[in-house]
This record gives structure tokens, C-alpha cells and sequence, in this order.
């Protein structure tokens, strides 16, 4: 019997294809792709851009809905944050055009693939056949013929693909969407379409397109591992939980509540992990790490154990390996990839969030840590959570400080805090901003909060308020941005006033770097290169006065309804106008001015920035002096979770 085909270009074959794609997990299921993010050039205007026109006007089996951006970075962002929103069990396809378009999706890539977020980018390529060589574009490496600015992409992908030939497509498809939906492979998938391919027929077999479930794994752990890893509980005397990512992204919260409810054990949250238990929940202490709190920071220094659940231990949860100051203190690392899961010399536990927390609750039993530990938890935790209530509301003494119609951050972050619901969403991703909100931010909902810190992309902010938004309106976003995170990525702010999408963009003016410039200063740089200022003409200098840059006209110039803030009634009024604001009309932005040089309350914590060994500046001497000091304290963190014993008998 000959095999049913249809004959479709390779472009329509994909379309086809990602429209049939679906995601299950726990008997859930749901679309994988909502849609495709994409800006169109030569490379897939006719490829792509034709497949998905075909599509809109007649979807046949299924719609693959396309959205017009305006930044192919801006896009994968999104696309990130849709997918983030999801627990990952959803996401978007991104098309660009070849070059530039495609090349501009690498920095999107990078973030993806740290985060462990998945999403499917669609770089357009150059001719495969090369007869027209060079094309546009087109990027000659004179040693190596097959190589085209797509191959930039390999390192940042978890999967790469070149789809040369058409007959190459099922097996490229395939590999992507094992990829996406693997809870430890996935990241940024990867597959380049030269623009020839794209446009080529092929005869494909009809079962190509049926509609494909991908079961999204929750593996439990080896009863051993749990038996194990609770043995070492119950040799602790000091156990903390950290909570990352991971428990999010499995749904392990309440498993995670369990634990901690039955057993006492302390909770610190990682950016990606915080909201993994409610604010004021007695055993949640807040942010760990560099930017954590008072609570949590003193709970790590003193932890003989430390449970790290779903967390890539990024130096700034660890406070560059000095947050953990026990001289034996041991790790339990229960994380779905073993790469993760092997870190600090821990004890691994390789296994679902959930399926593992479930475990070890039951392998716990009976264990609770001594009455005494949890008054120190309450203690710790009332006395950092007074310092926030002051942060939220600076008293007079503060205030009279600060020029007319200026504000502390703090206080933004408080009043923004206070005002919202308690399900909706945060978003931020660089600046001062991040490191306020983990110390600061009281999260009341599991999905409330949206920081990403792995790669902490100034511009993430706003196309990722969109993403946020698109995965559930039912909630709505405040993306937190500083006027420089704000100058890179505004551009998006037109793709929410096109489709309608309430997105609420807190604005914050300082007039430039304020994180950088702190960060710079403490390194005995003396905050060079960090202030949006005109060049002195005199000094030569980029100290002149301040720019005339107007960020409320140009963001109303983009098409979002702005509020601009002058005093501290405005701002309450600014939140509850941006709540009122019409759930299907555009964006709205909150523009605000900050005083930066008054801090956030500080747990004293450090983060490793090398600072020049040698050096004429006073400044520098200085910093380098504290800086070998701070350096003193770091730890390897290598100490045997598992001790070997005796060899087995035979
Ligand atoms: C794309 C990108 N470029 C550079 C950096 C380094 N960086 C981190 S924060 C920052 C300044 C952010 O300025 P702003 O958004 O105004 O926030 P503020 O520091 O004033 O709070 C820079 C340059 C980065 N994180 N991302
Ligand atoms: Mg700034």
C-alpha cells in the first residue's frame, strides 16, 4: 500500500506541524505553541510568512496564530515570559528573517537556555544551494563554506538543527519538541530554515501533521536517594530549605508547605524560587544571597544542611559561595537534571520537585528541628520584615529629605506592593530593581512573581510583561523598569497598544545606572561612565547637567496611556488608575522619579566583582583592600555529602 502524502513547502510542513503540537502533564493538557512571534525579511516572507498566511486565512486542521513585533530579541523575551507564566508547559515560535533578523534572537536565546525557559526560534538562513552567493546579509567565512551566522546559535541552544533538505525536517521537528518539553533538557530550541527550503515542496507523509502529545516527565526518585537524604536531615541540627526555580516550575509548592509545616525546616527562595511559600508563612525567610534578607542570610551562615530544591545556585544565592559559613555544612540537591543536582558536592537526589518533596515528607517523619529554632525563625523573621514596613513607608525624616516630587525606591516598590492584588504578577529583570524586589517584594500568590535573574537582561522587562499577560488575563502585570532598562526595549510598548494588551509599566527615572553606579563605587570606580549626563565641556567629562529626556512623552508617543507621578497621593492614585485602566486597553505607563541615594535596608551580604589589583586611584587601593578581605570568606564547598564507608562484602 503506498503511503497517503500532502504536498507542502518545507515552511507549511512546519506550520502545519507546530499547530498539531500538544503538552500534558498530570493528565493536563494544552496547546504547546499559542502562537509565532515574528518580524518578516527576505528569508521567510515567503517561506514562514507565507505558511502562516495560508494558515490565518484558512487553518484547516488547526490556527497558528501570528503576532507582528517589533524586536526580534523583544520576541524570544516574550515568548519566555508566556512559557515562564506556564510552568513551562507552553510557549511560542519565533520567526526572523535571515541576518540581522536572526542574529538579533541570540541575546533571547542566551536568556532561554540559562533560565531553562523553552522556547522554539526559527532563524531564517541564506541560500542552501548558494547559487546567488553571497545574499544579503550573508555572512562569508572564507575557511569554512558551510558556515552561516545561525551556527551562533549552537552554543546557546539545547538543540540546533540545519534544515538543509527537506527530507531532514521530521527528525528536526521531532528533536525540538523532545527538547522543549524535557524538564532538564529544555532551553532555547533552535532550528535554521535557509530561505530556499523554506519555499521548496515536498511530498509528506500525512502522519506527519496528527495531532502529538508530549508527556512532560515528573520522575520520582530512587527510594534510596530519599532515604538517604533524610538520614542526613536527621543528623542537622540547623537544616534550611532553598527554594529555586524548579519548585515553580514542577508545582511543588504545597508539597514544599508540607515539608516545612511537618518538619520546622526553614525556607530561603532563590529570584526564580521566590513565592515558593506565601509571605508570612511562618517558615518562610525570604530572599537568600546576595540581595536576601537579614533572616535568611543569618539561617544559611548557620545551616549544617542545606536542602536546595530546583536551584542552579547562581552566585548571587549564594552570595559568592560566602552565604554558607559552617565549616561542614553539607548539601541535598533535589533537582530533575543531574548537572544541577551534583553541585557543591551534595547529595543528589535526581527527580521531579514535587515526586521528591512528596518522598521525603514521608521518609521525615517524626523529625522536627528543636522548639528552640523555630523562635529563632520567628525572631529573625519579625525583625527584617519591621525593617520592609519601614522601607514601604519612609517616616518623615526621610521624606522631608527628598526634593519635591521625588521618592525612595522602596517606597515605589511598597506602594505598588500594597496596592495590586494579591494575584497579580511582578516583572523585572535588571537594575537596583531586582535586588529590592527579592528583599522586598511580599509575594501572596505562587505565580506573583517574575524576576529573571539568570541572565538579568536589561529590556527583558516589557515584552515580557506582554508574555506574562497573554498567558492569563486574569492577572494584571506590573513590570517594574529603570529609565535604562527602559531606553533599551521600549519598542514593544507598540505591539501591546496593537493588540490590545493591558500591560502596567512602572517607570522609574534616575537618570541612569543607579545598580551600576553603587556597584561601581563599592569597587573603588567612582561611579565612571554610570549617569546619563550631558559631556562637561569644560572637564571633558560626562559629568555636565542632566539630559532634557522626556521617557513619559516618549512612551505616550509609542501609544501607552502615561500617568505621570508628582507626589506621594499621585502615586496611590497612578496604581489604582492603572488597575481601573480597561482590561483590553493597551499599555499603561506609571512614570516616577526616584531619589537613588537612598538604599533598600541591606543584609551586609557581598557579591564577587574583581577589583583591580594594582591601581593609581585611592579609590581603587581602597576597595581592593575589603575586597581580598570578603574574598577570605568564600568557601569551597566541597565537602563529601556522603561519607563512603566501609567497601561492600562480596
Ligand atoms: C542588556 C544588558 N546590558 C548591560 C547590563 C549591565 N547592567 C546591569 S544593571 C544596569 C543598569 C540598569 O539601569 P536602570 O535600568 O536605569 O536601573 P537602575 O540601575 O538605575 O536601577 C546595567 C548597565 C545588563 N544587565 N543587561
Ligand atoms: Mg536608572
Amino acid at each position: 500500500m503506498t503511503q497517503e502524502t500532502v504536498r507542502l513547502t518545507v515552511a507549511q510542513a512546519v506550520v502545519r506541524f507546530l499547530a498539531n503540537q500538544w503538552s500534558e502533564r498530570d493528565g493536563e493538557r494544552q496547546k504547546l505553541f499559542a502562537g509565532c512571534f515574528g518580524i518578516f525579511g527576505h528569508g521567510n516572507v515567503a517561506g514562514i510568512g507565507q505558511a502562516l498566511l495560508q494558515n490565518e486565512l484558512d487553518p484547516q486542521d488547526e490556527w497558528l496564530p501570528y503576532v507582528l513585533v517589533r524586536n526580534e530579541q523583544a520576541m524570544v523575551h516574550t515568548s519566555v515570559a508566556y512559557a515562564r507564566q506556564k510552568d513551562r508547559l507552553q510557549t511560542w515560535a519565533c520567526t526572523a528573517s535571515v541576518g540581522p533578523g536572526s542574529t538579533n534572537m541570540l541575546t533571547g536565546a542566551a536568556l532561554a537556555t540559562v533560565n531553562r525557559i523553552p522556547v522554539l526560534l526559527l532563524p531564517s538562513g541564506t541560500f542552501a544551494t548558494r547559487v546567488a552567493a553571497p545574499v544579503l546579509q550573508e555572512l562569508e567565512v572564507p575557511s569554512a563554506g558551510d558556515v552561516t551566522v545561525n551556527d551562533a546559535f549552537r552554543p546557546l541552544s539545547r538543540f540546533f538543527d540545519r534544515v538543509s533538505r527537506p527530507e531532514q525536517l521530521p527528525s528536526a521537528l521531532l528533536g525540538a519538541m523532545r527538547t522543549l518539553t524535557d524538564p532538564v533538557e529544555t532551553g532555547a530550541v533552535t532550528i535554521a530554515l535557509p530561505q530556499d527550503v523554506q519555499a521548496e515542496a515536498w511530498d509528506w507523509p500525512r502522519e506527519l501533521f496528527a495531532p502529538r502529545m508530549w508527556h512532560v516527565a515528573r520522575p520520582p526518585a530512587e527510594a534510596s536517594r530519599i532515604a538517604a537524604a533524610a538520614d542526613l536531615v536527621r543528623s542537622a541540627r540547623r537544616p534550611l530549605v532553598v527554594a529555586g526555580g524548579g519548585v515553580h516550575y514542577s508545582g511543588a509548592e504545597a508539597a514544599l508547605q508540607a515539608l516545612c509545616e511537618q518538619t520546622g525546616i526553614p525556607v530561603a527562595e532563590t529570584q526564580a524560587g521566590k513565592g515558593a511559600l506565601p509571605h508570612g508563612h511562618p517558615q518562610a525567610m525570604g530572599a537568600v544571597g546576595s540581595t536576601g534578607t537579614t533572616a535568611a542570610n543569618r539561617l544559611a551562615a548557620e545551616a549544617d544542611v542545606v536542602i536546595g530544591v530546583g536551584t542552579r545556585w547562581s552566585d548571587f544565592t549564594t552570595a559568592s559561595r560566602t552565604a554558607f559559613q559552617d565549616n561542614g555544612v553539607r548539601f541535598i540537591n533535589i533537582n530533575v537534571a543531574r548537572f544541577d543536582a551534583g553541585k557543591h558536592a551534595g547529595l543528589s537526589v535526581v527527580a521531579d520537585a514535587r515526586e521528591a518533596l512528596t518522598a521525603l515528607s514521608g521518609a521525615l517523619e517524626g523529625y522536627a528541628v528543636d522548639p528552640a529554632h523555630l523562635e529563632r525563625q520567628a525572631a529573625l523573621w519579625t525583625e527584617w520584615d519591621a525593617a520592609v514596613e519601614v522601607a514601604y513607608h519612609p517616616p518623615a525624616e526621610v521624606t522631608d529629605g527628598l526634593a519635591e516630587g521625588l521618592f525612595t525606591q522602596s517606597e515605589v516598590i511598597g506602594a505598588v506592593n500594597e496596592l495590586i492584588d494579591p494575584r497579580d504578577v511582578v516583572v523585572c529583570a535588571a537594575g537596583s530593581m531586582p535586588g529590592d524586589l527579592h528583599k522586598l517584594w511580599r509575594v501572596r500568590d505562587r505565580k506573583g512573581y517574575h524576576v529573571e535573574y539568570g541572565y538579568s537582561c536589561m529590556g527583558y522587562e516589557i515584552p515580557a510583561a506582554i508574555g506574562v499577560r497573554l498567558a492569563d488575563e486574569s492577572r494584571d502585570v506590573f513590570a517594574m523598569v529603570g529609565d535604562g532598562g527602559y531606553l533599551m526595549m521600549p519598542t514593544e510598548l507598540v505591539t501591546a497598544v496593537q493588540e490590545r494588551v493591558k500591560v502596567v509599566v512602572v517607570l522609574v527615572q534616575n537618570h541612569g545606572f543607579h545598580s551600576i553606579g553603587a556597584l561601581s563605587q563599592s569597587l573603588g570606580s567612582q561611579r565612571f561612565g554610570t549617569r546619563y549626563r550631558y559631556r562637561d565641556e569644560q572637564s571633558g567629562r560626562l559629568d555636565g547637567p542632566r539630559l532634557p529626556v522626556d521617557l513619559a512623552a516618549n512612551a505616550r508617543s509609542l501609544g501607552a496611556h502615561v500617568i505621570e507621578v508628582r507626589d506621594r497621593a499621585g502615586l496611590v492614585a497612578a496604581v489604582a488608575e492603572a488597575k481601573a485602566a480597561p482590561t483590553d486597553g493597551g499599555p499603561v505607563v506609571i512614570h516616577v522619579e526616584t531619589d537613588p541615594s537612598l538604599q533598600s535596608p541591606d543584609s551586609g551580604s557581598w557579591w564577587d566583582v574583581p577589583v583591580a589589583q594594582v591601581s593609581e586611584l585611592d579609590t581603587t587601593q581602597v576597595a581592593y583592600a575589603a575586597y581580598e578581605e570578603r574574598k577570605s570568606t568564600q568557601r569551597p564547598l566541597v565537602t563529601p555529602s556522603e561519607p563512603p564507608g566501609p567497601p561492600s562484602q562480596a
